[in-house]
């Protein structure tokens, strides 16, 4: 990627009233104007116009004379103090950038990793205008995914070995679907997350480095939930089962499980990582075609090395490692 200059980036100010949607949700029953007024010592001016912005940004709320208010729901939008109610990361999502529509969240990211936002620092999107895959792919971001940007200071692994980041973070995205939705998704090497035989998801990483040094890194994940439009090779939770997921849900699972994950990469090292991400690979002993820029391999594919490089068995019995390419199944074995 070409260093860009330095522009600062303001965080979104969210003009809500976190007081007035805690207090809010914290009671099921109807609360009087007045009380609710006096709880949070505003006045009552004030409390309309706090819910007005709660209701333009899409949470019902219905208000009765003579009773007063109550929240009836909580909208489908990936809002951060949403994320990080109950967020039990240390660092992991603890600042998040959210948007309605951006070129692409990767972007954001970028710049703010270049002004020295901290590790786990996300930017998360509701659709992206030019959302990209690896090699100036597009991602289709309509509404309804998860489109999102995590910054990573990897000082525990060296240039080589940033694929491993990747590899995490598809770990990370299976068991986050799995616990908020009970779905079981699968893996496809490098950067795939598959629904059945559709990409349901992707991974990019993008790396800031000098020499030998990783300075951050940007990992890109791409998530189709409740997404309706999408390219025939692709798939989202909503057309696999016809039910609709909470996001905000998939992204907290995510955060959580990337932060342990990571934590214990940088403790115990990518082992097990590595094992546990062999698991859910659907292109054990498949035959497969690889295609590597200027050129294409096929074989059969048995398993990944120590910096998650896929090997791939030749027919003349030799194996080829590979670092980075595009896989297709051809049949199985
Ligand atoms: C990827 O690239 O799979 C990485 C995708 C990363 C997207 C995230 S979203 C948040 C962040 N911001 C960004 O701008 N990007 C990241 P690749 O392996 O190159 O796959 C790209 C290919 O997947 C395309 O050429 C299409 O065939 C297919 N595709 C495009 N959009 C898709 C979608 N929404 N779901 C499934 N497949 C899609």
């Amino acid at each position: 990627m070409e260093k860009k200059t330095k522009t600062i980036i303001k965080e979104v100010k969210e003009d809500i009233n976190y007081s007035v949607l805690e207090t809010l949700k914290s009671t099921s029953d109807y609360i009087s104007g007045e009380e609710l007024a006096q709880r949070l010592r505003i006045s009552r001016q004030a409390l309309w116009k706090h819910i007005s912005k709660l209701s333009e940004r899409g949470y019902k709320i219905s208000a009765v004379p003579h009773l007063g208010y109550r929240l009836i729901s909580i909208p489908d939008k990936l809002y951060p103090w949403e994320i990080k109610e109950n967020l039990p990361t240390k660092y992991m999502g603890k600042i998040i950038y959210h948007y309605n529509n951006v070129d692409s969240t990767q972007e954001i990211a970028w710049q703010l990793g270049l002004n020295g936002l901290p590790e786990g620092t996300v930017v998360i999107a509701e659709t992206q205008k030019k959302g990209r895959g690896r090699l100036k792919r597009t991602w289709f971001s309509p509404p309804g995914g998860i489109y999102l940007s995590l910054i990573l200071k990897p000082s525990f692994i060296l240039i080589n070995e940033i694929p491993r980041i990747t590899i995490l973070a598809g770990l990370a995205c299976i068991y986050a679907i799995k616990k908020a939705t009970k779905i079981e998704c699968s893996l496809k090497w490098p950067n795939d997350i598959f629904l059945g035989e559709k990409k349901l998801g992707g991974i990019l990483s993008e790396i800031n480095a000098e020499q030998d040094k990783v300075n951050f890194v940007v990992l890109g994940i791409g998530i189709n939930v409740n997404t309706k439009d999408l390219p025939p090779e692709a798939t989202s939770l909503f057309l696999y089962t016809q039910r609709r997921f909470l996001r905000r849900e998939i992204v907290k699972h995510l955060l959580e499980e990337m932060e342990a994950l990571y934590e214990k990469a940088r403790k115990e090292g990518f082992d097990s990582i590595l094992k546990q991400w062999q698991n859910f690979c659907c292109l054990w002993n498949k035959k497969i075609k690889v295609k590597i820029l200027n050129r294409q391999i096929s074989g059969i594919a048995v398993g990944i090395d120590r910096n998650g490089y896929l090997l791939v068995k030749k027919e003349n019995q030799d194996i080829e490692l590979i670092s980075a390419g595009d896989v297709t199944k051809i049949s199985p074995s």
